[in-house]
């Protein structure tokens, strides 16, 4: 095992048990709740170990300094901590712990930047806890006002300001302006590399994507005693409109699931009177994913006709096409040799990349399986990815 594997193995293993759930094997880190606040511990005492200031934007955003925050002209890397319900290990904390590592790296070898870089955490970049993906990054940019993320509520009516325990300061501009360029390692949420000799990639671009929520209503009744003839019954629509979703998205090259749905009063003897249900959809063109959202949008209305229910479509969050830095992912794939692979995962890079040149690494995932225990890598590829970032960081600094 190579010393940088070795390193890799040690410091993911302090961090590997926290938020795990036993049962699955996935994993629960809800930003801001307990196991995400102790990751957030570590994050502190690896800053303090290296002797890195730790600047907080007012938003949930954590950046660890090498070098004078207040020099500006910095290059930023890092990702998030937060998981979905029972995710994987590395998505989000494997770019967070390379960048850790890479600035060891850096500096035993002896390299000292010309600019100060900075390691970042973000916080609820998956949304699973408020439902808008990239909070974080979003209001640190000022790509959603802070008043509404505030009001932002978890499942058990917790708000956003209140997990965060103030009003989130929102857009930060004298802050990110200090950044010129961001670069953030991920694991590869694909199979693209598995089958290559490649342990690491460049990306070229995120594909628009975006979540709607479908509201179906209909009229709660008795399960045993309501004629089916007299049945409005939201369940059926919202089952069609699943089915329409996966043949429309098919139809079009694209991808669209319904992964999460919430019934009332969801009991087995009560036919409903509310579903909800979510749709992710995703594709590689704007219009394809426009014309995908409404195609599935018009055949749940024509199903609502047909089953005396209504249904209303609204936008929780939408991301454009990300081109990341033409030039920038060009030079790194150069430096690095590496693959360049567009992604269907959003990510605060894709956020960042509004603002300043950005670049992603991917590190291979043998399995290509993502937001689900299965997701994997080794720790070979996780130390060819904190190598790579070293040296893209060294290219980026000097
Ligand atoms: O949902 C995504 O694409 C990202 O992994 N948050
Ligand atoms: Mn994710
Ligand atoms: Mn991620
Ligand atoms: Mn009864």
């Amino acid at each position: 095992m190579s010393d940088l594997t070795a390193r890799f193995r040690k410091l993911w293993d302090e961090i590997a048990p926290i938020g795990r759930d036993a049962g699955s094997g996935g994993y629960l880190r809800y930003a801001l709740t307990e196991p995400e606040l102790l990751l957030r511990g570590w994050f502190r005492d690896q800053a303090e170990q290296r002797g890195m200031p730790i600047i907080e934007d007012g938003n949930g955003n954590l950046f660890a300094w090498w070098g004078d925050p207040d020099a500006g002209d910095a290059v930023l890397t890092g990702s998030h901590f937060d998981s979905v319900p029972h995710g994987g290990a590395y998505d989000g904390p494997l770019g967070i712990v390379s960048a850790f590592l890479a600035v060891d790296e850096l500096r035993e070898s002896g390299v000292t930047p010309a600019r100060p870089l900075a390691v970042g955490a973000f916080v609820e970049e998956e949304g699973a806890r408020f439902g808008v993906p990239c909070l974080g990054s979003r209001l640190l940019t000022g790509a959603l006002p802070a008043e509404r993320a505030a009001v932002l509520r978890d499942a058990d009516g917790v708000s956003f300001a209140e997990a965060l325990g103030h009003a989130p300061a929102g857009a930060r501009p004298e802050l990110w302006g200090r950044f010129r360029s961001f670069v953030e390692l991920h694991v590869e949420q694909g199979r693209a590399l598995a089958d290559t000799v490649a342990p690491v990639a460049v990306a070229s671009a995120i594909w628009p994507h975006g979540r709607w929520r479908f509201d179906f209503r209909g009229e709660g009744n008795h399960a045993g005693t309501t004629r089916m003839a007299d049945r409005r019954d939201p369940m059926l629509t919202y089952a069609f409109t699943v089915l329409a979703a996966n043949k429309e998205a098919r139809l079009r090259g694209a991808y669209a699931t319904v992964g999460r749905v919430s019934v009332e009063p969801n009991a087995t003897n009560a036919i409903p009177s509310r579903v909800t249900g979510w749709l992710d959809a995703r594709a590689a063109e704007p219009e394809i994913l426009t014309g995908l959202v409404e195609a599935v949008h018009d055949k749940a209305v024509e199903r609502a006709r047909r089953d005396g229910t209504a249904v209303t479509l609204t936008e929780e969050s939408a991301t454009p096409l990300v081109a990341f830095d033409g030039g920038l992912a060009d030079r790194l794939a150069a430096l690095l040799d590496a693959p360049v692979l567009p992604t269907g995962a959003g990510h605060d890079a894709g956020v960042l990349a509004g603002h300043l040149p950005t670049a992603m690494l991917f590190v291979r995932n043998p399995t290509g399986v993502s937001h689900s225990p299965a997701e994997s890598a080794t720790d070979a590829d996780c130390a060819a990815g904190v190598a790579a970032l070293a040296r893209v960081l060294a290219e980026l600094t000097c």
